[in-house]
C-alpha cells in the first residue's frame, strides 16, 4: 500500500521517467543474480525525494519484518524473500547488505569454533552474563550488601525460569514511604547489552553505597527495584548451540506451532489498537493472542500493579535513543496525555539524553506500537517510563551483539540518566 505523499512521489518520478529503479514493479526480483536469502539483512530507505518519516517506518515495521534499528533517514531489518519483494512493491528501497545467518554464524565464531554445548556466550564474549551468571550475580550482590538489598521475584518465565527483581534501598526489608523506581532489561532475547545495564545498575547501587555520595543519597532516599531480565527463556536460546540465534520474541508456543510472542506487544494499555504490532503468530511483532497472555507481561503487570512505581527505564538496543510514551499514537497529547505530562517527559528526556548522547524523541516518533510497556506504564499507573535504545548508534544484526569490551564503557554512559531519572522520581 502506498502512503497518499509516496504515492505522489511516485507519480513525480513517473512523471521524470526515473521510474525504472529497483523494486517498482510488484514482485520485483532481486536486481543482482544472487538469490534472496531466507533472513537478508537490508537497508530500508524511502523512495527517491521521499523522507523515511515515522509513517513509513510504522509501515515497514508493521509489515510483519524483523526491525533491528531504526535512526535518521533508514531502517535495518531482517525479511525474507517476500517480505522484501513486498515492501518493494510498496515503494521502499531496499539495499541487501548480508545473509543473517551467515552473518552470526561469523559473529559466533564460524563453524570451527563452535561449541554446541556452550554454557557461557561464544568465545570472546564471556564477560556477557547467561541467565545462569545473572541470577549468581543478583543473589551475591543480595547477600553481599543485606542490609541495603532484598531479593524477590516478580514471577516465572514461560519455560518456567525464575524472574529476580532486586531491591536497593535503605531498610530494604521494609516497604518505605520513598518513591519506588523501576529498571527492566533484556524483554527483547537478543538485546543481552541490556542485561549487562541492568547488573552495572546492582553493582553501582550497592557497591557505592557509604562510599559514593549520590549512590548514598538514592539509596537512603528511593527504593529502587531491578529486574535483569523479562525474556530469559528467550535470551538463553538466543546464546544456544554457541551460535547467536538473532532471537527477539518469548519462547512460548502458538497454536499453530510457531513460537513466540513479542513481549513489547502484549502489554494490556490499548492492546492492538492502532496498527503497531501484529496479529500474525510469525511476526516479529506478534502481539499475542489476548492482552497479556505471555507470562512474563502477566507477571510484571501483576507485580506492578501491587506497588507505587513513580519512575522507570526499559532498556532495549539499539540506536541511542531515549524515548518516552505515547508510542500508540503520533499525537502528543491525547486521551491519558495532557500538555504538561508531555512537556515534562521531554524536559526529562531530553536531559537524560544530553548526559548519555542519546536522541531523545516520543517513541511513536521511531514508530507506532501498541501494547508496548511505556503505554502501559504511564497509561495505566501514570509511571514517568522511559525506553532507552542503547549502544550502537546503527548497524545490522551485529548490532545486537557488541564484544564484551563494550559492555563497561556503555553502561557506565548511562549513570547520569539513571541519577536525573532517579532524581525526578521524587
Ligand atoms: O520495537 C520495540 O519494541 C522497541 N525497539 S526494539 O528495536 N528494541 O525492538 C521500541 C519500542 C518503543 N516504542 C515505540 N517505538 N513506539
Ligand atoms: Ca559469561
Ligand atoms: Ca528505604
Ligand atoms: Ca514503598
Ligand atoms: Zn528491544
Amino acid at each position: 500500500m502506498f502512503t497518499k505523499r509516496r504515492a505522489l512521489a511516485l507519480v513525480a518520478a513517473a512523471a521524470t521517467g526515473l521510474v525504472v529503479v529497483t523494486g517498482w514493479s510488484a514482485g520485483a526480483e532481486e536486481p543482482t543474480a544472487a538469490p534472496s536469502p531466507d533472513r537478508g539483512l537490508y537497508r530500508v530507505t524511502a523512495a527517491k525525494d521521499d523522507a523515511m518519516d515515522a509513517a513509513s517506518r510504522t509501515e515497514v515495521a508493521s509489515s510483519g519484518v524483523d526491525v533491528l534499528g531504526a535512526r535518521d533517514g533508514a531502517m535495518e531489518i531482517v525479511a525474507g524473500p517476500a517480505q522484501a519483494a513486498a515492501l518493494r512493491s510498496d515503494g521502499f528501497t531496499l539495499e541487501l547488505t548480508g545473509d543473517v545467518d551467515e552473518l552470526l554464524a561469523e559473529r559466533s565464531g564460524g563453524p570451527s569454533t563452535r561449541d554446541v554445548s556452550a554454557a557461557d556466550f561464544p568465545a570472546g564474549d564471556e564477560s556477557y552474563h547467561t541467565y545462569d551468571e545473572m541470577v549468581a550475580e543478583v543473589r551475591a550482590a543480595a547477600s553481599d550488601h543485606a542490609a541495603i538489598s532484598a531479593l524477590s521475584s516478580v514471577g516465572s518465565s514461560y519455560e518456567g525460569r525464575d524472574l529476580p527483581v532486586l531491591k536497593i534501598s535503605d531498610n530494604a526489608a521494609t516497604d518505605e514511604d520513598e518513591p519506588e523506581v523501576l529498571f527492566t532489561c533484556n524483554m527483547h532475547a537478543r538485546e543481552h547489552l541490556t542485561t549487562e545495564m541492568c547488573l552495572h545498575i546492582i553493582q553501582r547501587f550497592t557497591d557505592g553505597y557509604g562510599t559514593d555520595q549520590a549512590v548514598t543519597g538514592f539509596v537512603d532516599s528511593r527504593e529502587i527495584f531491578v529486574v535483569p531480565s523479562l525474556n530469559p527463556d528467550g535470551s538463553e536460546f538466543d546464546i544456544s548451540g554457541g551460535e547467536y540465534q538473532g532471537w527477539r520474541k518469548n519462547r512460548q508456543p502458538n497454536s499453530d506451532g510457531t513460537v513466540g510472542t513479542d513481549i513489547n506487544r502484549n502489554f494490556s494499555y490499548l492492546w492492538g489498537c492502532c496498527g503497531g504490532s501484529s496479529g500474525s503468530t510469525s511476526a516479529e511483532d506478534y502481539r499475542g493472542a489476548s492482552a497479556a497472555s505471555t507470562p512474563e507481561v502477566a507477571a510484571l503487570q501483576a507485580w506492578v500493579d501491587a506497588r507505587q512505581i513513580k519512575a522507570h527505564i526499559d532498556f532495549h538496543t539499539f540506536s541511542e535513543l531515549v524515548l518516552w510514551p505515547f508510542g500508540h499514537t503520533y499525537d502528543e497529547v491525547t486521551d491519558g496525555m495532557t500538555q504538561e505530562e508531555y512537556d515534562h517527559f521531554e524536559d526529562i528526556g531530553t536531559q537524560m539524553a544530553s548526559s548519555n548522547g542519546y536522541t531523545p524523541d516520543q517513541s511513536s516518533g521511531l514508530y507506532i506500537t501498541d501494547g508496548d510497556i511505556n503505554d502501559w506504564m504511564w497509561g495505566e499507573h501514570k509511571v514517568l517510563t522511559y525506553c532507552f535504545e542503547m549502544y550502537p548508534s546503527g548497524g545490522g544484526i551485529d548490532g545486537f551483539y557488541p564484544p564484551d569490551e563494550d559492555i563497561v564503557p556503555q553502561t557506565t554512559r548511562n549513570d547520569g540518566a539513571v541519577d536525573i531519572l532517579l532524581t525526578n522520581a521524587g
